[in-house]
């Protein structure tokens, strides 16, 4: 396959294209370096310490004689550079991992709702109107997110993109298969919201061939390629914005900083290591949809967690302290969770669940970079909203702590 790879310098993009490099297929990246950005406008960095692309593509080069070629550009604005990158050179597959994914950095202001909304959904459509002006035939492959349905308690497992339900008509009840209700939790999780719609219509309309990949929350850090030579180290973040929760519990860990549950700790949420995560992507290429099909959604996850277990595992296995802190989200406290990802496993996924092991190795890791963080970037500051802003402000209690059992 040729495999273009949009966002491939990102956190998930950089090991998928090195996943797929490998296992070989053509592949080459389009990125506008934006994360690189934010770092800057944040003043924090990756624990571990990330090269240049060129300096990460050259590495890869020279270790696997495998070029990746790179084009700089931003999705959803250089639109006729796109276009004709795509008329060139001509990919028989699309993934798009090209959208600002953090749902505290959206929230932190109007402007970065803004920025959010217009990037990601800009990318989005760009994409999907540059495959029906190329004439190619490509299958696109989304990086779409577990938080489109939402983290109530829906009382069954979620299915994997569409809802089966009776509709009463004058003749009788009707059978339909809808998507499911979005409810998402953050304004990046409603750019994923809105992307579903945006495929929907293309593959309604131009029977564009489209699998949208509903992925939870990742954890760990390198895979099989990144480990390869120091070059080509996968990025780990540990900011209060960008640091996924149980990366986080790691690297505070190895900070000696106390792991930072927000509110009790009830948020149970759907997860994947990163190797997964890259395995997934090469699963799905191999099993495309149709022409005419509708959208292929399934749900890439494989296990549960309640966000106080994380801590506690965390703390027994490293001895971290445990604070229970003002929760800057609108979210529900409590929730359970049940998920279909049938799809994924009978394309032959066989997942890496959380083992103590594993654990020990990322852990490590944090350590091996640990002066190179910064403590004062660790707090989640983002709010969701004034009444959240003012619970995290307020000095007094202080954060409760607890020493795990
Ligand atoms: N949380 C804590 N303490 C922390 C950080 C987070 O208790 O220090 C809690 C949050 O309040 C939330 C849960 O842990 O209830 C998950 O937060 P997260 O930051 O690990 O994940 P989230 O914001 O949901 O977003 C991440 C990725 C996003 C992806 C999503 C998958 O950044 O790109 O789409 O996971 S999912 O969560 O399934 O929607």
């Amino acid at each position: 396959m040729r495999v273009l790879i949009l966002g491939g310098d990102g956190f998930c993009g950089w090991p998928t294209a090195l996943h797929l490099s490998a296992l070989g297929h053509e592949v080459a990246i389009v990125d506008n370096l934006s994360r690189r950005d934010i770092d800057t406008e944040l003043g924090v960095q990756s624990l571990t310490p990330i090269q240049p692309i060129q300096t990460r593509l050259a590495a890869w080069k020279k270790l696997t004689g495998r070029d990746i070629p790179f084009h700089r550009m931003s999705m959803g604005q250089d639109y006729a550079a796109f276009v004709a990158l795509l008329k060139e050179w001509t990919p028989t597959s699309i993934v798009h991992f090209a959208e600002q994914r953090a749902a505290p950095y959206s929230m932190k202001s109007a402007q970065h709702k803004r920025y959010t909304v217009t990037n990601n959904i800009n990318a989005t459509h760009d994409t999907l109107a540059a495959i029906v002006e190329s004439g190619l035939d490509v299958h696109l492959v989304h990086l779409g997110t577990m938080g489109v349905y939402g983290y109530g308690t829906a009382g069954m497992p979620i299915p994997e993109g569409y809802l089966s339900v009776s509709v009463e008509t004058p003749k009788g009840p009707v059978a339909q298969e809808i998507l499911y209700p979005a409810n998402p939790g953050s304004i990046y999780h409603m750019t994923k919201t809105q992307d579903a719609l945006l495929f929907q219509f293309y593959a309604k309309n131009d029977a564009l061939r489209i699998t949208d990949l509903h992925q939870g929350i990742v954890w760990g850090c390198q895979t099989a390629e990144t480990r390869l030579d120091p070059r080509l180290i996968n990025r780990f973040d540990y900011d209060g914005d960008y640091g996924t929760v149980l990366n986080r519990f790691l690297i505070q860990s190895a900070l000696g900083h106390p792991l930072t549950v927000h509110g009790v700790g009830g948020q149970t949420r759907a997860f994947i290591n990163i190797q997964d995560t890259v395995r997934c992507i090469a699963l799905a290429l191999t099993a495309p949809p149709r022409c005419g099909e509708r959208v292929k959604i399934l749900n890439q996850m494989t296990e549960t967690w309640q966000v106080r277990d994380l801590a506690g595992i965390v703390a027994k296995l490293t001895g971290a302290e445990i604070a229970f802190l003002p929760n800057p989200r609108q979210e529900a406290d409590e929730n359970e969770l049940a998920v279909e990802n049938k799809g994924l496993i009978g394309l032959g996924l066989q997942p890496i669940t959380l083992h103590e092991g594993l654990l020990t190795e990322i852990a490590e890791t944090a350590k091996a970079y640990v002066e190179r963080a910064d403590l004062t970037k660790v707090p989640s500051l983002s709010a969701w909203n004034a009444e959240r802003a003012r619970a995290i402000a307020e000095p007094e209690p202080p954060p409760q702590r607890r020493v795990a059992e």
